[in-house]
């Protein structure tokens, strides 16, 4: 006995889901891996949504593999949590990250950048000549 209940992972399925992982992030300028009841998801979906910025959300909790997703995650990131966001590839964190970085009033420069933002700054522009 002593094999875990939980998980029927091999190395090969391991690798698989860190592959699709890798791809889903390179796939999008923003990706948040989410669960769909999680509140801390909602808050980072509905600040990129006020920003005007698109993103793609895995929610894991519908996903069949979202658990094998969370463990490459997990794997790649050292962060199991959700929300995990990703922009341009990098890995950013948590809601708390996403939240400190908007404070910060880096959030919006890395999304332009990352062309997640459409038209960047023209909502808040003052230059009229
Ligand atoms: N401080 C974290 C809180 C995230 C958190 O606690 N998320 C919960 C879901 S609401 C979680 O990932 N629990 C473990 C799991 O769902 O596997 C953040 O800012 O993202």
């Amino acid at each position: 006995m002593g094999i875990a209940s939980s998980s029927s992972s091999t190395p090969e399925s391991r690798a698989m889901a860190l592959a699709k992982v890798k791809e889903i992030v390179a796939s999008a300028p923003v990706v948040v891996f989410s669960k769909s009841y999680c509140p801390f998801c909602v808050r980072v979906k509905q600040l990129f949504e006020k920003l005007g910025a698109t993103f793609k959300a895995i929610e894991m909790d519908v996903e069949s593999d979202g658990a094998a997703l969370q463990d490459a995650l997990k794997e790649w990131t050292g962060q199991r949590t959700v929300p995990n966001v990703f922009i341009n590839g990098k890995h950013i964190g948590g809601c708390d990250d996403t939240m400190a970085l908007n404070n910060e009033k880096k959030l919006v420069p890395l999304l332009t950048e990352a062309g997640a933002i459409a038209g960047s700054t023209s909502k808040e522009s003052t230059i009229t000549a």
